[in-house]
């Protein structure tokens, strides 16, 4: 029986949230079967019992739940003979780190430069609500936040020096194969590649390459995507 994989969905059938293609991909590499139901904001409060406030979700069987790391180890107890996730407790715990420096560092630095992009890929459903609930967060108009991104990215590509240097010495975070790390920061870069045809990354950058390495696994599962480049 296939896993129910409830996916943020934009505009053009475009899958843009960084925590599901954490998800999708972790759902390839252990070999499962999905039903892919893209979700727009706005219908998230109608899967389920209707207490469920983000995506990425998972329905297996009986079971029913949400949070990116929570599902990862959930596929990865409930599937061992499938390929290991983390490889094992200390690769769990390294997960872990990725996870908080993608989503306190990574993130932050790519949405004050495609934030604009953002809202112009969501539903219509969800155009009003993604203006009001973002401006609320940035305290600015979408407009203003994305404003003078040419000047600030070489910031962001400064701050992404630690990557740059692991991957420029090895094909994957994993190491020799993928594992769950790479899911986890991929999605960030996979998120704005969906929406936004600003570049984040030069092409001779070995984070790029990287990049590139991921979104090919899985029969290309990332570069087949709706997406810019
Ligand atoms: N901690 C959650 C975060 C998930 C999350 O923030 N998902 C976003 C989409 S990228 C969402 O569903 N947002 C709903 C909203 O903003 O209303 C996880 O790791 O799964």
């Amino acid at each position: 029986m296939s896993i129910v994989f409830y996916d943020l969905m934009g505009r053009d059938g475009r899958n843009f949230s960084p925590y599901c293609w954490r998800t999708r991909l972790a759902l390839a590499h252990k070999g499962l079967a999905i039903e892919h139901r893209g979700t727009p904001f706005t219908a998230i409060r109608d899967v389920g019992d209707g207490g469920f406030k983000t995506v990425p979700i998972i329905e297996d069987g009986g079971k029913i739940m949400a949070e990116s790391f929570a599902i990862a180890q959930y596929l990865e107890g409930e599937y061992p003979d499938a390929p290991s996730l983390f490889g094992g407790a200390a690769g769990e715990g390294l997960c872990k780190f990725l996870h908080s420096w993608t989503n306190s560092v990574v993130h932050p630095g790519i949405a004050d430069l495609v934030l604009l992009d953002i809202y112009d890929h969501v539903c219509d459903q969800d155009r009003d609500y993604i203006r009001a609930s973002r401006e609320k967060i940035f305290g600015k108009p979408l407009e203003d936040v994305q404003a003078g991104r040419e000047n600030r990215v070489a910031g962001f590509r400064a701050a992404l020096h630690p990557l740059r240097l692991t991957v420029r010495g090895q094909t994957f975070l994993g190491g020799g194969q993928p594992n769950y790390g790479d899911y986890i920061v991929f999605g960030a870069f996979q998120w704005a590649r969906a929406i936004s045809d600003f570049r984040l990354l030069e092409d001779d950058d070995p984070i790029f390459g990287w990049f590139q390495r991921v979104a090919g696994l899985y029969d290309g599962l990332g570069q087949n995507a709706p997406g810019y480049y």
